[in-house]
């Protein structure tokens, strides 16, 4: 072949595998700036979609990690199971992508494929929930104060309360999730001392569906008894408020509930006096999970959490506040 051709063919077959490569991720122990034209390959393994929380995070997540930002997102939702979320996550490390963001379903049993990853030279970034794993295993956690959250929650049921007998009922979150375990040790440290009594906590999973069931076995139980509700989210007591009223109960008097989320048909229920306190967790963190992301796949020092603030909500805020939410 003329030697003009043979350098043509030749520059021509490397431009290829070298974006072939980068097309693939590059991100393996190259640990790359990403691919192609500096496009980051993301590997998102999202809890599932179990709740409006989670829909509004998934919604946050997605729109920063957008094609116009720079990335190439490949996007798992796990459907609430942890085995499937873990073999989500290791199939981004066979996939060889730049980075992983893994929003944990449970906190226990990551261990294993955390540290696969980190021998993959890809790095973890953890977004909302967090794992029991050594904080050496991923980059970063972008989060929120889940305990604080409990512990809010739990200040407005002593405050209101606590100084006469009370009958509390508790639907708790994911059984093994950071949020569900935090935000139970938050309100319990918060009634410790009141006259507030627990008569059952259960876990309704942080959906609507089973937070209803649960509530329904509890009103078998203790009917007319129950004071006061704790749900760990919005969903849960949206669920809750169909047994409560099915049961000729009115939610917001006979019952008080109250609740963390305040996505927006929490806030409506609030606004509508069938709730009587929510307690906000941001679902809003793509942005500041893709800046980090950044950060780290160029090498970049980031800080090991980012914690994310709350506020809380009476009915009356929630009725001033309402239309201009933003989920
Ligand atoms: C909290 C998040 C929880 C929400 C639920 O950050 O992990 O999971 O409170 C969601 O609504 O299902
Ligand atoms: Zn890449």
């Amino acid at each position: 072949m003329r030697m003009n051709k043979l350098v043509a063919s030749f520059a021509l077959v490397s431009a290829v595998a070298l974006t072939a490569t980068a097309c693939a991720g590059g991100g393996g122990n190259t640990g790359g700036t990403g691919g192609g034209d500096d496009v980051i390959t993301v590997g998102f393994a999202q809890t599932g979609s179990e709740s409006g929380w989670r829909s509004a995070n998934t919604e946050s997540m997605k729109e920063a990690f957008s094609a116009e930002n720079g990335f190439d997102l490949i996007f798992n939702a796990a459907d609430n199971k942890p085995e499937a979320q873990i073999a989500a996550v290791r199939s981004f490390i066979n996939q060889g992508v730049d980075a992983i963001v893994l929003a944990p379903i449970v906190s226990d049993g990551w261990d294993d494929v955390l540290q696969e990853a980190k021998d993959a030279g890809i790095p973890v970034i953890l977004e909302d929930r967090t794992v029991s794993a050594s904080d050496d295993l991923y980059a970063s956690w972008i989060g929120l104060d889940f305990e604080k959250e409990g512990q809010t929650a739990g200040a407005w049921v002593a405050e209101n309360f606590g100084s006469t007998p009370t009958n509390l009922v508790v639907l708790e979150g994911t059984t093994g999730s950071s949020a569900a375990t935090d935000r139970q040790t938050g309100f319990d440290a918060a009634i410790e001392g009141t006259d507030i009594s627990v008569l059952d906590s259960q876990t309704g999973n942080f959906t609507r569906a089973e937070g209803k069931t649960v509530m329904e076995g509890f009103l078998q139980k203790f009917g007319s008894e129950i004071n006061v509700l704790f749900a760990h989210n919005d969903d849960m007591g949206l669920g809750a408020l169909d047994a409560i009223k099915a049961a000729g109960l009115t939610p917001g008097k006979d019952i008080s509930i109250v609740t963390i989320d305040a996505v927006k048909d929490g806030m409506t229920a609030l606004a509508d006096g069938e709730f009587n306190f929510i307690v906000e967790c941001n679902p809003l963190l793509g942005e500041k999970t893709a800046e980090v992301v950044k950060s780290v796949v160029a090498g970049e020092s980031v800080d090991k959490q980012y914690i994310v603030e709350d506020q809380s909500f009476t009915p009356e805020q929630a009725k001033e506040v309402l239309d201009s939410r933003p989920y």
